[in-house]
């Protein structure tokens, strides 16, 4: 059947489960709104902010530039004129200070993936700030609560699936680091500057309506592998339970830069990297691996987790982070980010072994990588220290994923976004959130302002923010309201939050 024949006998079933999606408990005739400028806010931030808290300044200019991939020149935007754009290291407590100013011809703004910052600086147009407009800028200031690895990007429009990204990377100060060196590799989709970009990406996507099929559509019969950049349509993976993506990309890229023109790190036999992994990509996944190399996870999200053991491969749904340990072996050895279920090129970061230059992964080595064990959110349990205390939840929402519709809308709850109107909870309340995927894709879930726990076979899965719920299979998730305001709860497949498939987790009094 069809992917467009399957969609049109799901919109009938995603009406029944509207109806009967419902929240339960607490709030629902609800208490006013506490929004990003209430006294509760500026209360919560100054508990988390010390008396002498160092400040750590930062300039961000949104630029419009143009960019090398490897032999590939591009014309895009970026934060600074850097692909991805440079780093921020602080350390968990200090103050970050960070001057936006945006050169680019659209409004803008950024968003701190994964932090529980104050309510007003999530960066969220409509919800928690006004836009910034071109030549605009706005300062965000905010105590950093937690350490881990981090990234922020624009929350307006499509601008994620340009080069508008960074890593964010919080150091715990009291820490003991077990390991030699670190490797920070954030992971990206690429079509921007090739002939499209991603603002036509999206029109092209709601004029065609519902995505093509992939290979079932005969109009259409090789999707994927040699198609047009930003072509709609990709294939399938077993690891992701059906459709990898809706758009097809002409490049991978790892630290900005395609596989044939990668760049390295220079380690040592038997020195421990810890790898802080970041998926920055629009609407892939990435399986990520280093061939003949166990990894060891230690953080989803910057959140600690029980080891699991040697892995061979990690999964990375759009927005996720995961850090693992490697240890370097006698060969230099290339670390492939696969994406995950599409035919399009790996990207890879080459990690030397002293005079043992790593070399370009070969064919061999990636189909191996590819039919490797992979390490999904089932397989991670949060470490003792960041377990939730067992608690029976206060309130509990449902929140049905649905879509495409026939203009290419993804839904909650068979609504799309509306910035007015959210699940309200309060402070205080253990929270349930339950994802049911009532669509053939995968969603990346990512919730605003807060780290919950998965909750897996025996309740206690891994703290994370962003989580993957596959085709057709509900996730639940758990926190603890404490950090007031209004945040966004959405997908971090770009396309889809754009095209509707967001809401507001809405604190009330
Ligand atoms: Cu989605």
């Amino acid at each position: 059947m069809s992917r467009r024949g399957f969609l049109a006998l799901g919109a009938g079933a995603t009406a029944a489960v509207g109806l009967a999606a419902c929240s339960s408990g607490g709030n629902s005739s609800s208490g006013a709104k506490i929004g990003p400028t209430s006294p509760l806010v500026a209360q919560a931030e100054q508990a988390r902010r010390a008396g002498n808290a160092n400040v750590q300044s930062v300039t961000l200019d949104a630029v419009l530039s143009e960019v090398d991939l490897g032999g590939v020149q591009v014309k895009t935007w970026t934060f600074g004129d850097s692909l991805p754009g440079r780093e921020i290291r602080v350390k968990r407590g200090e103050v970050l200070h960070a001057l936006l100013t945006n050169r680019l011809p659209q409004p803008t703004s950024i968003h701190w993936h994964g932090l529980a910052l104050r309510n007003d600086m999530d960066g969220v147009p409509d919800v928690t700030q006004a836009a910034v407009a071109p030549e605009g800028n706005f300062t965000y200031e905010f105590a950093v609560p937690d350490a881990g690895t981090y990234w922020f990007h624009p929350h307006v429009g499509v601008q994620l699936d340009r080069g508008l990204y960074a890593p964010l990377i919080v150091e715990d100060p009291e820490a003991g680091a077990n390991y030699d060196s670190e490797l920070v590799i954030v992971l990206d989709d690429w079509l921007d500057g090739t002939g499209t970009d991603p603002d036509a990406v999206l029109d092209n996507l709601r004029k065609n309506g519902m995505v093509m099929g992939g290979a079932t559509d005969s109009a259409m019969p090789e999707m994927g592998h040699g198609a047009m950049p930003g072509m709609t349509g990709v294939g399938k993976s077993n690891v992701l339970g059906g459709d990898a993506g809706d758009v097809s990309y002409p490049y991978m890229l790892a630290n900005g830069r395609i596989a044939s023109a990668p760049t390295s790190f220079e380690g040592r036999a038997g020195q421990r990297i810890r790898l802080r992994l970041i998926n920055a990509g629009g609407d892939t996944a990435f399986r990520v691996g280093v061939p003949g190399v166990a990894m060891h996870v230690t953080h989803t999200d910057g959140f600690p987790v029980v080891a699991p053991g040697g892995v061979d491969s990690v999964l990375l749904g759009m927005g996720e982070r995961i850090d693992a340990i490697i240890t370097v072996p006698e060969q230099g050895v290339p670390v492939l980010a696969i994406p995950e279920g599409k035919e399009a090129p790996y990207a890879q970061v080459l990690l030397h072994s002293g005079a043992s230059r790593a070399g370009t992964a070969n064919d061999a080595a990636v189909a191996q990588l590819k039919m490797s064990g992979i390490a999904t959110v089932a397989d991670f349990t949060a470490a003792p220290g960041v377990t939730l205390p067992d608690k029976k939840p206060d309130v509990t929402h449902d929140l049905t994923l649905a879509g495409p519709g026939e203009k290419y809308d993804w839904t909650i709850n068979g609504r799309p976004f509306d910035p007015q109107s959210g699940l309200p909870i309060q402070q205080g309340q253990r929270v349930r959130l339950r994802f049911v995927n009532d669509s053939d894709m995968f969603h990346p879930m990512h919730l605003h302002g807060h780290t919950f726990q998965v909750r897996g076979a025996n309740g206690k899965g891994p703290r994370k923010d962003t989580v993957i719920v596959l085709p057709r299979e509900t996730v639940e998730v758990d926190f603890d309201a404490n950090n007031p305001g209004q945040w966004l709860t959405h997908c971090h497949n770009i396309y889809h939050g754009e095209a509707g498939m967001m809401t507001v987790v809405s604190y009330v009094e």
